[in-house]
């Protein structure tokens, strides 16, 4: 909150949760309001709505059209993530508000996850763990045997920077690679599908890792499901609103693929409950680029887009 006195700082409203360290650079260069992330309004927010001249955000934290609207002094939007689907973009652009990301600092960590996922998943490890400690492998014997990703063909949707790590790290564990984009590109040696639904029945691993947007949502649906069929799993590095939520928790509880690991969700941090009995899936609480190392690199990013602009320079990241 601000403390009361005047400042020549730059005020910048900093939307929760963003790391605290960051908070505290933050403090040191730009006069800060923090908004609790979906809270009410609070009146140190509504008594300031003039002086506020930059928002840092989370990349998934709603900062819509009404909420930039409020701020009639509004210049930039510094979100703490690459994905800034929480932003009317076109708002900021008809209204001449930058927006920015940290792309790169956090690519190698969601493509670790994405491939500990794949492991999880694959190699049954979270329901090893539990087998373990519940202490069915005394009383039953061993576990049910797992599969191997080494042989498997992993679908990629989105070989952007982390879909490309991804394949990397995947290559080493013995996958082939295929991918579908909006555009073929012509500096991979990976087979491209025109469409999520013929990538799904020519891969037996499906990795999204894809912008949320208009275009992507709910691009994985029931078709795109039954099409990865029943030996055939998901995971799930990108966005929530990029698969039916729904029709995802109808394919694993009747078997149309064989399982799931998912890190997003559609309405986070709510996670469907019907998840939570299945053994053929893997859940994380939205935290592929949760490491201190790159969660630090993100955040001094942020604040080094912010500083850029009230100081005249050009951007690092600018996204619109
Ligand atoms: P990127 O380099 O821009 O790659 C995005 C890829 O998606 C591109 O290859 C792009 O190719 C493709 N794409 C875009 N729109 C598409 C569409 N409508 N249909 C199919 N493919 C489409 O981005 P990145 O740095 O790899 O990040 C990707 C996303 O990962 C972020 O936007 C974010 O949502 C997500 N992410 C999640 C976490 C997490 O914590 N789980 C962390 C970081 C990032 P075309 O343009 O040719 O279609
Ligand atoms: C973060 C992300 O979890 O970069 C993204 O798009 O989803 C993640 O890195 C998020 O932005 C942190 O606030």
């Amino acid at each position: 909150m601000t403390d009361g006195t005047t400042s020549e700082k730059p005020c910048v409203l900093l939307i929760e949760p963003i790391p605290s360290w960051i908070v505290d650079r933050a403090h040191d260069l730009f006069e800060l309001i923090v908004l609790p992330h979906e809270s009410e309004r609070p009146p140190e927010f509504l008594d300031n709505v003039e002086r506020i001249r930059g928002i840092a955000m989370p990349g998934f934290a709603k900062v819509d059209a009404a909420m930039m609207a409020l701020l009639p002094n509004l210049e930039m939007v510094a979100c703490f993530g690459v994905g800034y689907d929480g932003a009317d973009i076109g708002y900021a652009m008809q209204h001449g508000i930058a927006v920015t990301n940290t792309p790169d600092v956090l690519t190698d960590c969601v493509a670790d996850l994405g491939m500990a996922m794949i492991l999880a998943t694959l190699r049954k490890i979270v329901e090893g763990d539990r087998y373990v400690r519940a202490g069915r492998w005394e009383s039953e014997g061993i576990l049910d045997l797992a599969n191997s990703p080494r042989g498997r063909c992993l679908g990629i949707v989105g070989l952007g920077r982390i879909g490309l790590a991804l394949a990397n790290r995947a290559e080493a564990f013995g996958m082939t690679i295929a991918y579908h984009n909006r555009t073929e590109r012509d500096d991979v040696p990976y087979p491209y599908y025109p469409s999520a639904g013929a990538l799904a029945a020519a891969c037996d691993v499906m990795a999204l890792t894809c912008p949320g947007s208009e275009a992507t949502r709910n691009l994985i649906n029931r078709e795109v499901l039954e099409a990865l069929g029943s030996t055939g799993y998901l995971i799930n590095i990108a966005r929530g609103s990029v698969v039916d939520e729904a029709a995802l928790v109808q394919a694993l509880l009747d078997h149309t693929i064989a399982g799931a690991g998912l890190d997003v969700f559609a309405a986070e941090p709510h996670v469907p409950a019907a998840l939570f009995a299945l053994e053929n899936v893997v859940l994380q609480p939205h935290q592929a680029s949760a490491t201190v190392e790159t969660r630090t690199a993100m955040g001094n990013l942020t604040v080094d887009n912010l500083l850029a602009h009230f100081q005249g320079l050009p951007l690092p990241n600018q996204v619109a």
